[in-house]
């Protein structure tokens, strides 16, 4: 695949609904889109990184400075397949989300041209996924409630809840008594607590939550072993994984027996599906992340999480939990699923019209 230059695009997205974690408060998306230009065509790819350097040390100005200033530049001119991208960005340490969004528009670009899809050259194992959701932190337990029923409504098989200290115990139990035992239920800290918390934390054992999602900071490996030992409810890393070789210490050290597997995080598809061979090579369940992506980063998360070792529900919700207008074909959920696109590539593309009208700047940085 011959490149003959990237554009870099940023488009705003206005949320639905404000979306608050434990680290902030989102109201609109502001997105960095990528499109690689080849000889043959084009290939698609939206950066994950949020506004500001919260979740991780990556934000979108940072991205669109590095691809523009190093990672661009470091393509080879006479062309490369996808794994050649990473193989040419590795001198370069971190920004796994620039990396991973340039190494996925090659891909895309590749796949188009060979008129694969995404699934099958991912080694999907079904033609549709099963979804969750996940819900911020809001104002009070009635509102929460609110919110929950209406996504149960609309199909979603599973419900994750942002907790941070002050909202766990509370929301967790008036959930699970309004929406019963059936009902496929997990949380998210974000990196909210320290060891100290073990005790709050083993406080939601008794709701048989499906996991508990980064409770601990990042770079607190150790400390979630310890804290594994002290919570029945199985512990899920999130933020802990950048790579395949941080799962693999995750699952020897014992502090984890979950995975959430996000591409961007990681640095691209490629890592992640490493990621999600080694998890199952040791019998870890994996479930796919989301960044609240829009149609362009929806696609290809959904024919990850068609892979087979993917046993739990994603945050690969519908468009609608987003936005009221995505800038591809919305996803729109069927009986609690999404369809694995089959078209070429990613299977979808940004529709010129509402991609200029949510477009704020757009570069092109030549090969
Ligand atoms: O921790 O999983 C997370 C969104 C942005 C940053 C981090 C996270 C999330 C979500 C939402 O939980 C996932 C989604 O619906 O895309
Ligand atoms: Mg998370």
């Amino acid at each position: 695949t011959k490149i003959t230059g990237v554009e870099l695009r940023r488009i705003a997205m206005p949320l639905v609904a404000p979306f608050r974690t434990s680290f902030g408060v989102e109201t609109s998306r502001d997105v960095l889109l990528v499109r690689v230009v080849t000889a043959e065509g084009e290939g698609w790819a939206e950066c994950a990184a949020m506004s500001e350097p919260r979740y991780c040390s990556e934000y979108v100005d940072s991205a669109q400075e590095v691809l523009r200033t190093f990672l661009i530049p470091a393509l080879p001119k006479d062309g490369m397949d996808a794994h050649g991208v990473g193989r040419v960005l590795r001198p370069f340490t971190g920004h796994r989300m620039a990396k991973a969004a340039l190494e996925t528009a090659v891909l895309d670009a590749q796949l188009r041209g060979a008129g694969e899809s995404f699934g099958s050259y991912l080694g999907a194992a079904r033609d549709r996924v099963p979804c969750g959701v996940s819900v911020g932190i809001m104002d009070s337990v009635a509102e929460l409630l609110d919110a929950v029923a209406k996504y149960v409504d609309e199909g979603y098989v599973r419900i994750k809840l942002k907790i941070e200290p002050g909202w766990d115990v509370e929301p967790v139990r008036a959930v699970r008594e309004r929406f019963g035992d059936d009902l496929l239920l997990q949380v998210d800290a974000n990196a909210a607590y320290t060891l100290v918390d073990a005790r709050q934390l083993a406080r939601l054992d008794a709701f048989d939550l499906l996991l508990i999602e980064q409770p601990l900071a990042n770079d607190d490996m150790v400390q979630h072993a310890e804290l594994a030992k002290l919570l029945r409810t199985p512990i899920c890393l999130d933020e802990s994984i950048e790579s395949a070789a941080d799962a693999a210490a995750a699952i020897s050290l014992g502090a984890c027996s979950v995975i959430n597997i996000k591409p961007a995080r990681v640095g691209g598809y490629l890592e992640a599906r490493r990621i999600h061979d080694l998890a199952r090579a040791h019998g870890i369940p994996v479930w796919c992340g989301g960044m609240l992506e829009t149609g362009i980063g929806r696609a290809a998360n959904v024919a990850l999480a068609a892979l087979p070792g993917f046993t739990l529900p994603g945050d690969t919700s519908g468009s609608s939990r987003y936005f009221a207008t995505d800038i591809t074909e919305p996803f729109v959920l069927a009986d609690g699923h999404l369809d694995v696109p089959t078209g070429p590539g990613l299977g979808v593309e940004p529709l010129p019209d509402l991609l200029d009208e949510v477009t704020s700047f757009s570069e092109w940085v030549a090969l």
